[in-house]
């Protein structure tokens, strides 16, 4: 009794710190120029796998709002480049997991890649998400 007691008052806690991180950063549009800069840590105009990689958990815990450890529709709905959740719920449980997210993503990354050099360029980025958006 008391041990789940206690682990319901540390989730509590746990959801009202990553609360308030969160609302220190004010909620901006998607913006591909921005999202590259962020995703291109050594700064060379790609994007390569490792960025990617580390850029797609970012945007996984980030949309992960109730911290379930999963994408749930509306969760996996809010991020851009996202298609419907059967696209990428492959285990088809209506929820969306990390290894789901990312190979979902780096088909993404493939089909973005259009002169295949393994790394996304600006305009590769900007190509596919203004297509995303028709
Ligand atoms: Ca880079
Ligand atoms: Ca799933
Ligand atoms: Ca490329």
């Amino acid at each position: 009794m008391h041990r789940t007691g206690m682990l319901i008052f540390l989730a509590g806690a746990v959801m009202l710190l990553t609360g308030v991180a969160r609302a220190a950063e004010p909620a901006k549009p998607f913006d591909p120029q921005a999202a590259f800069a962020e995703t291109d840590t050594n700064h060379d105009s790609q994007i390569d796998h490792e960025e990617f990689y580390a850029r797609m958990v970012d945007a996984f815990f980030a949309a992960d709002t109730d911290k379930d450890g999963f994408l749930s529709a509306e969760e996996y709905g809010k991020l851009p480049f996202s298609q419907s959740l059967n696209d990428a719920d492959t285990n088809h449980d209506g929820r969306i997991s990390m290894p789901e997210f990312v190979r979902n993503r780096f088909r993404q990354f493939e089909g973005a890649d259009t002169d295949h050099d393994g790394q996304l360029s600006l305009d590769e980025v900007t190509a596919t998400y203004e297509e995303r958006k028709k």
